[in-house]
């Protein structure tokens, strides 16, 4: 018989590769989705006809819907991928930011710990929780299972509480709950916010724009924030195949997942730009205050050397290969648009 696997946050990027990958292996996928006054299945409309996925409505700040869904599926998995994911936004809105990444992932435990002790659980921990913590080895600087965390953003402090409420479930009750704390990861299906996708985003439309003879000195400009900023860029794909593997170790436990690389969003914005031919991108980047926070993680690269010997996990996407995927989708939907209408 197929297993159950439920997803929190199956219309999310990682959700939706998460499900792909999850219906590729033969489980029944329950997908829980918010409420929404307009839609919010756009990343997994393609998988909508599979008769082994199932959405249901639920909350994460709603423990009754969370109780119903596990009682009535009995999942072998679950996976909490749910959150605000937003860092930027989470300065705004840190009360929700922290009952639906912090508390929200509470909740689900508790009703496991009470319902249903033998399922597994993932929950999708950050890099973001070490904030501006890191390990110095000669002229080496990472971050590992090891690092301490010292969050910087009201989002990285909900991811922490709920890291550790999973960690003490586990050693106190003898769950079976493990975190990835996954590095930043992107993809075609990021969402438009983050700043890779801003970036390829505008390259796509600004390509367009060239292309059509608009002129360059009225082109309109990208407004960015901090452009010194360095992350640990990968793609979402390679990033929940090493969730699913974590579920299948039969000891539950932590794990970081990155890909030992570090780049600038600088460099991100020279390599996009690259891609359609353009050196000079700060011609077309304006640095605005608006996008500044009020504090910075400001390098982050992971050692995912425990998840190679453990797990077997390597990320097969580099950088420029994740570039190059964004840039090209992008640009292919500008003109599937302009086809269309
Ligand atoms: P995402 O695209 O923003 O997806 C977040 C998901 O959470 C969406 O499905 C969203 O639903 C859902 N959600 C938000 N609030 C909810 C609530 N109150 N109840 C139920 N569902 C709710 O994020 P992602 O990039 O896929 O990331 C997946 C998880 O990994 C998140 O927890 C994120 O914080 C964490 N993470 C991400 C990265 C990264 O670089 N991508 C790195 C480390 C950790 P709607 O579609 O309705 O908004
Ligand atoms: O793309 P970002 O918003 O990602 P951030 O803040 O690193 O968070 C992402 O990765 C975390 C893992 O480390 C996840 F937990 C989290 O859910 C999310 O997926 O920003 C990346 C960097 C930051 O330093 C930011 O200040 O880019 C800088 N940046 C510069 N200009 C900008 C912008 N970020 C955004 N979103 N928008 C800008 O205009």
């Amino acid at each position: 018989m197929n297993k159950n696997a439920i997803v929190f946050g199956i219309t999310g990027q990682d959700g939706s590769y998460l499900a792909e990958l999850l219906l590729g292996k033969n489980y029944n996928v329950i997908g829980v989705t918010r409420r929404v006054s307009t839609g919010n299945t756009g990343r997994i409309a393609h998988l909508m006809d599979c008769p082994h996925l199932r959405l249901v409505e639920g909350d994460l700040t709603d423990y009754s819907s969370i109780l119903r869904i596990i009682e009535e599926y009995e999942p072998k998995e679950v996976y909490n991928l749910a959150a605000m994911s937003h860092v930027g936004t989470s300065f705004d809105q840190p009360l929700l930011s922290f009952d639906v990444t912090g508390k929200g992932c509470l909740n689900i435990l508790e009703v496991l710990r009470e319902h249903s002790s033998y399922a597994r659980f993932y929950q999708a921990s950050s890099s973001e929780m070490f904030g501006d913590a890191l390990t110095q080895i000669g002229g080496d600087k990472y971050q590992d299972e090891k690092t301490l965390f010292r969050p910087q953003s009201p989002y990285a402090i909900a991811k922490l509480a709920a890291h550790h409420a999973t960690r003490l479930y586990r050693q106190s009750y003898g769950l079976h709950a493990s975190c990835g704390i996954l590095f930043n990861h992107e993809s075609e299906r990021r969402g438009g916010r983050f700043v890779t996708k801003k970036i390829t985003k505008y390259i796509a439309k600004l390509h367009h724009y060239l292309e059509e003879d608009g002129d360059i000195e009225s082109a309109p400009k990208l407004h960015l924030g901090n452009l010194d900023a360095k992350r640990d860029w990968g793609h979402a794909e390679d990033y929940v195949r090493a969730m699913w593997l974590m579920l299948q170790e039969d000891v539950p436990d932590d794990y970081v997942i990155a890909t030992g690389t570090t780049h600038s969003v600088r460099d991100f914005l020279k390599a996009a730009f690259n891609k359609i031919g353009i050196e000079e991108y700060m011609d077309f980047v304006v640095q605005d205050p608006k996008f500044m926070r009020p504090s910075e993680v400001p390098y982050l690269k992971g050692n995912y050397s425990k998840a190679r010997v453990v797990l077997g996990w390597d990320p097969k996407v580099d950088f420029d290969q994740l570039v190059s995927r964004m840039v090209e989708y992008d640009i292919q939907q500008v003109k599937e648009q302009e086809t269309a209408g």
